[in-house]
């Protein structure tokens, strides 16, 4: 239900505050701005923190009317490799309608000895890609994402990603989950956003950074 949707929500919110997954400070981001506020998915570590997760990406797909239907989860390297293959096993776990879905991730080098290939896990060729993700800013860990899933033959079908920074492109006034969904034309949902972080940052302080920051950006 909605409700359900909102309560993992609100528990992720209130997990990344208490586990200092959102972090304050001076943080200079990939896109070269510096941020007040850094967003580190790499201490989702632990049962707890991955169960919350989990069932937030889960019910977000079981439950967004516009997501699209997809055969494999895929999750750029590095901290998309947890993610994909913990969203996939959630969904098959909730719904056996989502038993057959696939999971795979990129190496960040190629090997050339084994069964070598680019890619780990389900093959892109041919297939439905969803691709998950933890954050979003300027969109172009997207980017390098989608273009791997191009070369791999694959169908980009949607995305989706824990945060959504809401930040504007430097080059627009549009923010780079809207020009994903207008290059790729595909479904793109982000679980949280900048203003709901902001809403369960408890500190009036922060909150006012955190806003300045968004306004600027
Ligand atoms: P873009 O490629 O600019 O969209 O930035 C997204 C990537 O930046 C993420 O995949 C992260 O690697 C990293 N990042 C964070 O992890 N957390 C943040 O709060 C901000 C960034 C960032 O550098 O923008």
């Amino acid at each position: 239900s909605d409700s359900q949707l909102a309560r993992h929500k609100s528990e992720l919110i209130d997990l990344c505050i208490s586990s200092q997954i959102l972090k304050f400070g001076s943080f200079t981001l990939k896109s070269g701005r510096v941020s007040p506020y850094f967003f580190n998915a790499g201490l989702f570590n632990t049962a707890r923190s991955l169960t919350c997760l989990a069932d937030a990406f889960a019910q977000t797909l079981i439950q967004d009317p516009n997501l699209p239907e997809f055969d494999v989860i895929f999750g750029p390297a590095y901290k998309g490799i947890p993610l994909a293959t913990l969203v996939c096993s959630r969904l098959g776990s909730l719904d056996e309608k989502f038993l057959d879905v696939g999971y795979s991730f990129n190496r960040k080098e190629k090997k050339d000895h084994g069964e070598g290939g680019g890619i780990v896990g389900y093959q892109l060729k041919g297939k439905r890609v969803l691709v998950v993700d933890d954050v979003i800013t300027a969109g172009t860990a997207m980017r390098e994402a989608t273009d791997i899933i191009k070369a791999e033959g694959g169908i980009l079908a949607g995305i989706v990603v824990c945060l959504d920074r809401q930040e504007r492109t430097t080059d627009g006034e549009n923010s780079a989950m809207e020009n994903c969904r207008s290059e790729y034309q595909v479904p793109v949902t982000a679980i949280i956003t900048l203003e709901d972080l902001i809403i369960g940052v408890p500190d009036e302080s922060l909150k006012q950074q955190m806003r300045e920051y968004g306004n600027k950006y």
